[in-house]
């Protein structure tokens, strides 16, 4: 399998997963900016969509939406409990959390980083704030967002937290949330997804 992926993008969260399944996969970098890829390929070739991440399967087909793509991999090995299994009530639980950060957290961020939307910074702030409280009031009761068990939906939280900073906004109020990305930070497989796209050192 190769990842297509952005250093500090939301293709963090599935290079995470890859890195927790054990699986062999080959990364490849993708210049959004430029809409091409590290070997100089025209990345809309590669996902019509033009965004990261991309997963290029062993078959050759590409899968794209990171909420799915993680489940994939999950799914790949079912013995590492990333995440839990088709038609449990489990599963649909983390898939809730999957489609929250996708469509309401991630998304928020868009008037942050996009100066197209830079009118609605504030408003969009705001949301963050409400909705990083929500995240906030979430945990603390267990280890990881499910539970005990590290999944996928781990991966992909901490990669959009990962971005409050940027933002601006201030962490010290969200002490259950500071604690919880200490702590999945300290994943060897978390840290080495990230010096892998340079994001800390080694
Ligand atoms: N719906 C997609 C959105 C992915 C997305 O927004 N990716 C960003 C990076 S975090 C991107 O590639 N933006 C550049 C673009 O869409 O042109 C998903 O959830 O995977």
């Amino acid at each position: 399998m190769k990842l297509y992926y952005t250093p500090g993008a939301c293709s963090l969260s599935p290079h995470i997963v890859l890195e927790e399944s054990g699986l062999p996969f080959e990364l490849e970098k993708v210049d959004l900016q430029l809409k091409e890829t590290e070997s100089g390929h025209d990345f809309y070739l590669v996902n019509t969509k033009g965004s990261v991440p991309a997963l290029e399967l062993d078959d050759g087909q590409i899968l794209t939406e990171g909420a799915v793509i993680v489940q994939y991999l999950a799914d790949q090995v079912p013995e590492k409990g990333l995440m839990p299994l088709p038609g449990t009530m489990a599963r649909y639980r983390a898939m809730e959390w999957l489609n929250y950060i996708a469509t309401e957290l991630q998304k928020s961020f868009t008037p942050i980083f996009n100066p197209a939307y830079a009118a609605c910074r504030e408003e969009a702030k705001k949301n963050l704030l409400r909705q990083f409280d929500y995240v906030d009031r979430q945990l603390g009761k267990n280890r990881y967002v499910t539970g005990e068990q590290f999944t996928v939906v781990d991966a992909y939280l901490f990669t959009i937290a990962s971005w409050i900073g940027v933002a601006g906004l201030e962490t010290a109020q969200w002490k259950a949330l500071s604690a919880y990305r200490e702590n999945v930070a300290q994943r060897p497989a978390v840290r080495r997804a990230m010096i892998s796209e340079g994001l800390i050192q080694g």
